[in-house]
């Protein structure tokens, strides 16, 4: 097969990975139907890939992922700089050289008998300012069918890339799974992911948390902009204005069910809508007006199964019903479709399980793995943005930082300004979940959720957004927001899901000047009948509850926060001016002021 591209550079990188890993043949992957169509047989024929009900899920394949391979690992992820200190206390960190020579060696040999998938990649739109262009080579098809939908792929990338050598070099070995060599390791000196020993999405997919956000977060410090593990969505007013915002919360937080909200009814009646420009990731540069502007590199979402349904999120269930690969759900043997916890109340009679063994709802175990994924093209997406494939992107009005807190967090606050909000960001702790391997449910500190994805120095990272804030002339206001408060009983105190609408309508008038506040220890809050409450069945008392703030747990979150910092080390000095102003205000008690 003939090359797809002349760029020296490329090719001659691409020599030497295939003297390394010794593939029995090389393909080059062009984008075009045909040939994906062909891989798709062939998985299915492998066994690789189950094809699913033609007529209810057409172009539908369900995959089914090792046991030990369902979520990232974070452990096994490696920024491997030229020095350890510039990827800090939050990375795990190797020496390059020795790392190379330990990637080379296991990927010695490691592709005979197989094929080596070369896969050209867009992050952004081909040819947008945003876009940056890769290439993934690896032996998995599932890895190619999955890229060509989270991703922009084929003969348009070389095209556009000519002859620039400032492209990424991402290598994937499935090798034989064996969990102890299991590497995720980046090289930002060199713009270099090499995946070892894995096939699970999030280590693999490597446009996704590899490029899109740990070397993309270096490209981004060097380059003066930001990519950041954001959801994008506009917010249409009854005037028909649309306002996008920006909101970063942890893995498996509600990123995707947030982006792709309906709202209440009596609020649809009116005329508010959402529309998604992005469910994960977005990368975010100042534009010529001075506003931050943002796209989505992404092409697709790879949004976590359990929990999804017609209820909670329709528009992301209905883009899994065409062109969708699952991983680790269930097979509903009745009508050869899938199923996950949360679907729906009516589990099929007899199924297969995540783990490919016979399931009937009396089995103890889960039928989905907790951290099974669909992958769906974005264009399936019924409230996808109109400014989806816009390649200078959406202007932002507000960002928004979230986390699972069961008590310390009130439902919102406003920072006072850009300083005060990266402060917010970066003390903001969440329960884990379970899109990576280790405990579920303990809080850990993850600044702006950037925590297992942030490809350099912690403490540099947050001055790069102090920085950044210096050169947005007109920059987006920033809020904290936490949908999982709970109450006396453990039970959530807030509906969420299209109620969060609400939050976001304050957001948009905050963020528009339109309303006043209450000033508060923490910043500012909702003046309590400022937030629509029609048709939902609570008082005017549990929204206060939820606004409410303990002093007591906020001076302790403040211990917390300044041992995190001790330990984070080379943090901005502005960071601890901003901590001590918020001991002093919660000392002082409450100053609640109505503009
Ligand atoms: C994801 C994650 O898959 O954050 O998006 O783990
Ligand atoms: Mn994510």
């Amino acid at each position: 097969m003939t090359n797809l591209t002349n760029n020296k550079a490329v090719l001659s990188w691409i020599d030497e990975m295939t003297a390394i890993t010794k593939p029995d043949k090389i393909v080059w992957i062009t984008g075009e139907e045909e040939q994906l169509d062909a891989l798709r047989e062939q998985a299915v024929k492998e066994g690789i890939l189950i094809k699913l009900n033609p007529d209810k899920l057409p172009g539908c394949y369900l995959h089914r992922t090792d046991p030990d391979d369902v979520a990232r690992v974070e452990d096994r992820t490696f920024i491997c700089c030229e020095k350890e200190e510039d990827a800090g206390p939050t990375n795990h960190w190797v020496e390059p050289k020795e790392m190379y020579e330990r990637m080379y060696a296991l990927a010695d040999g490691a592709y005979k008998g197989r094929t080596m998938y070369i896969i050209p990649y867009s992050m952004s739109i081909i040819g947008s300012p945003f876009a940056k262009y890769g290439f993934e080579l690896t032996d998995s098809i599932y890895v190619v069918l999955n890229m060509h939908i989270m991703t922009r792929i084929g003969k348009a990338v070389c095209d556009a890339l000519g002859d620039d050598e400032g492209f990424i070099k991402g290598l994937h070995c499935q090798c034989n799974l064996d969990k102890d060599n299991k590497y995720i390791v980046h090289f930002p000196q060199d713009n270099t992911i090499i995946s070892m020993n894995s096939n699970y999405g999030g280590n693999v997919l490597q446009g996704k948390k590899c490029f899109a956000l740990r070397i993309a977060s270096n490209l981004g410090r060097q380059e003066g902009w930001m990519a950041e593990h954001m959801l994008i969505l506009g917010i249409q007013n009854p005037r028909g204005e649309i306002k996008y915002i920006s909101a970063a919360f942890p893995s498996a937080c509600g990123k995707t069910n947030l982006a792709m909200l309906i709202p209440p009814e009596g609020l649809q009646r009116w005329g508010w809508r959402v529309w998604c420009v992005g469910d994960d990731i977005a990368w975010l540069r100042v534009g010529k007006d001075g506003r931050l502007w943002a796209v989505n590199p992404e092409n697709g979402f790879f949004g976590v199964a359990p929990g999804t349904s017609m209820k909670s999120n329709p528009n992301a269930l209905i883009s899994t019903h065409k062109d969708t690969i699952f991983t680790n759900v269930a097979l509903d043997l009745s009508d050869n479709t899938v199923w996950w916890e949360g679907l729906n109340k009516t589990p099929p009679a007899r199924a297969i399980d995540w783990r490919g063994r016979p399931w009937t709802p009396q089995s103890p175990e889960k039928a989905a793995h907790p951290n099974s994924r669909f992958t769906a093209p974005a264009r399936n997406c019924p409230c996808l943005s109109p400014e989806f494939d816009n390649p200078e992107g959406v202007p932002i009005s507000a960002i928004v930082f979230g986390g699972r807190r069961a008590k310390t967090a009130p439902l919102v606050y406003q920072s006072f300004n850009w300083q005060h909000g990266v402060f917010i960001g970066s003390i903001m702790a969440s329960e884990t979940t379970a899109a990576a391997t280790g405990r579920v449910g303990v809080v850990r500190r993850d600044p702006m959720a950037m925590l297992p994805f942030c490809g350099y120095h912690m403490g540099d990272y947050w001055q790069h957004w102090l920085d950044m804030g210096k050169k947005i002339p007109k920059p987006p206001k920033i809020f904290n927001v936490n949908w999982f408060r709970t109450d006396e009983d453990g039970n959530f105190a807030w509906p969420g899901f299209g109620d969060n609408m609400r939050v976001l309508q304050w957001i948009i008038s905050r963020a528009d000047d339109e309303i006043g506040a209450a000033e508060t220890a923490l910043g500012y809050e909702p003046n309590t009948h400022d937030i629509d409450m029609e048709g939902l069945e609570m008082s005017m008392y549990d929204m206060r509850r939820l606004l409410s703030v303990d002093r007591e747990l906020w001076l302790q979150e403040c211990e917390d926060a300044r041992e995190y910092y001790e330990k984070i080390g080379k943090v901005p000095p502005e960071l601890y001016e901003e901590l001590d102003a918020l001991e002093m205000r919660l000392n002082r008690g409450y100053k609640v002021k109505h503009e």
